[in-house]
């Protein structure tokens, strides 16, 4: 049987400053079942044709209705991504809000700004609290 290529999911770990996070922004998933009720870092699959930075200004389009910028990006261990699951693998990037207020417009029913020191106070998915720790780890204190 062939293996099949990892679906690159990507992802914005919005904060408040750049320079400077303090505040990051959690989204809760409402859809699917399976992981409803558990916070990530908003963003989804990348379409054929489409730029993996194309595909996550399009996803915070589509999920929060904001427009953003994107800061540096957060490395994983696999390649540079972060395998999520069999299926999966994720990129990340640091990234602000430029025009509008983040709202759950599709697959979220909350949003929270977690202040610095706070950012592993919810129930993050299981394939995003190592990248959450990590971010953390990577971000100098405020
Ligand atoms: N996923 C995990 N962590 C994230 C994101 C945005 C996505 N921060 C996983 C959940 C889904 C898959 O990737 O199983 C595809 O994401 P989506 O298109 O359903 O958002
Ligand atoms: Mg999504």
């Amino acid at each position: 049987m062939p293996v099949s290529h990892p679906v690159l999911v990507v992802a914005a770990a919005l904060v408040d400053d750049l320079a400077a996070p303090g505040a990051l922004l959690a989204a809760r998933r409402r859809s699917p079942v399976s992981l409803a009720g558990r916070w990530e870092f908003p963003g989804g699959k990348v379409e054929p044709g489409e730029s993996p930075e194309d595909a996550v200004h399009r996803e915070i389009r589509e999920e929060l209705g904001v427009a953003m910028e994107l800061g540096d990006e957060l490395a994983g261990p696999d390649d540079g991504a972060w395998r999520l699951s069999e299926r999966y693998e994720m990129r990340l990037w640091r990234a602000r809000v430029t025009a509008g207020e983040p709202r759950p417009l599709v697959e979220h029913d909350e949003l929270r700004w977690l202040p610095r020191g706070q950012w592993l106070t919810v129930p993050w998915l299981d394939a995003d609290v190592r990248i959450v720790e990590a971010l953390a780890a990577a971000t100098d204190p405020a």
